[in-house]
């Protein structure tokens, strides 16, 4: 199958549902200031806790995010879908499942997902997470097993089962979602949202342009992008602010309950592994920062853009792209905004002498599609995830 034929469902889901996504897909959205939430209302509380979904690739990051969602009465996790990523899935998998029976949430089903992205061979980054995934640190074999339901298929029916409920938090390559989207033309139109750590309008960390977890899939993270689906992107520009450090592993290790001795273990053998890697900074809390601006959506500055991904690109594939008549070199005067962004084209790369293509113009109207965290308070999210990670 190529990405034609891939995409082409896609395509005709996207094209009838443009009218009303212009209208709904921000419904749920707003933007947020420093201190100033003014989606309060909607916000998760351990009293109206949201359905969520959380794909990951752990991952020393993956760990941390999945014990802060563990430990956070806000979120009824309804699943948790491993793929392959930072490692292969045999791994990712098994330390999904550790994760779970570390805090002690059993009750949680783990599904497999996809071994490979859905048109490209694995690259993955044992570089920064290590063989095991866990920075080194050595856990026991799970117990536990995962549900007998692919992932993309659990996703698909725990979205059935809630529409317009569940939000996905996507920690890893989007394949597992994209894949459930393939599957069920209805499925984007039920998903209440998508808060995903991935992607970067400020340049990349496994090539200049593209951030890994866009790079490894991004096909699929097209397919996630024009889905229309309310996303949220917790990308690079705000997550490489997120350094952990051996203040950190002190205050986890200073507790004794069995997920903050874990988490301790686990950063330890991260700060370690990236050091004898030579990493001047890091390693970062990528993925719990995502999990936690879904908690608290105050701990970040947003901005609306429409995100689209580059596939075809030799250097860049993976890379994201922003668009905001708003933003950088388009910024207008007050008087001028307006109209700017009225007359705003998403524009694509200029046509070639030999091609066929005329126009350069990829979408005529500028319309947003995503949330994007563009500032962090790092002190505050680190008081949230330690504060939860150290709860007794
Ligand atoms: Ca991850």
């Amino acid at each position: 199958m190529d990405i034609e034929q891939l995409l082409h469902t896609r395509r005709q889901f996207v094209t009838a549902a443009a009218a009303s996504l212009a209208v709904t897909a921000f419904s749920g959205a707003v933007p947020f200031a420093w201190g100033v939430d003014l989606s309060k209302s909607d916000r998760p509380s351990a009293n109206n806790p949201a359905r969520v979904i959380i794909d990951t690739d752990p991952g020393v990051d993956d760990a941390f995010a999945l014990l802060l969602a563990m430990r956070s009465p806000e979120l009824k996790i309804e699943a948790i879908t491993a793929v392959a990523g930072n490692v292969p899935l045999d791994i990712t998998l098994p330390n999904a499942l550790r994760m779970v029976e570390i805090a002690g949430r059993t009750d949680i089903p783990v599904a497999a997902g996809a071994k490979a992205p859905l048109l490209r061979r694995l690259v993955s980054a044992a570089y920064a997470h290590g063989d095991n995934g866990l920075g080194g640190a050595v856990f026991p074999e799970p117990e536990i097993k995962p549900v007998d339901v692919p992932a993309a298929e659990l996703i698909r029916q725990i979205v059935r089962k809630y529409p317009h409920e569940v939000t996905l938090i996507t920690i890893g390559p989007l394949t597992n979602v994209a894949a459930a989207l393939n599957a069920d033309d209805e499925l984007a139109g039920l998903v209440k949202g998508l808060t995903m750590m991935g992607g970067s309008l400020s340049g990349g960390n496994i090539t200049p342009a593209a951030e890994f977890n866009i790079y490894v899939d991004p096909e699929a993270a097209h397919i996630v992008f024009q889905s229309g689906i309310p996303l949220t992107m917790v990308g690079l520009d705000v997550t490489r602010r997120t350094s952990l450090t051996g203040e950190h592993v002190r205050a986890l290790l200073a507790n004794s309950s069995s997920v903050s001795q874990a988490a301790a273990k686990i950063a330890r053998n991260a700060i370690d592994h990236n050091r004898a890697q030579g990493f001047l900074v890091g390693p970062n809390m990528h993925d719990s920062l995502a999990v936690a601006s879904f908690l608290d959506p105050s701990l970040l500055k947003w901005k609306e853009y429409y995100v689209d991904v580059e596939t075809a690109g030799e250097l860049t594939a993976g890379e994201t792209l922003g668009y905001s008549p708003t933003a950088g070199d388009l910024r207008r005067s007050p008087e001028m905004e307006k109209q700017a962004i009225a007359a705003m084209q998403i524009r694509g790369s200029a046509p070639t002498i030999a091609g066929t293509r005329v126009s350069p113009v990829v979408k005529e109207k500028y319309v947003p599609n995503t949330n994007v965290a563009v500032d962090v308070d790092s002190e505050r999210f680190f008081e949230l995830l330690i504060g939860r990670l150290t709860k007794q």
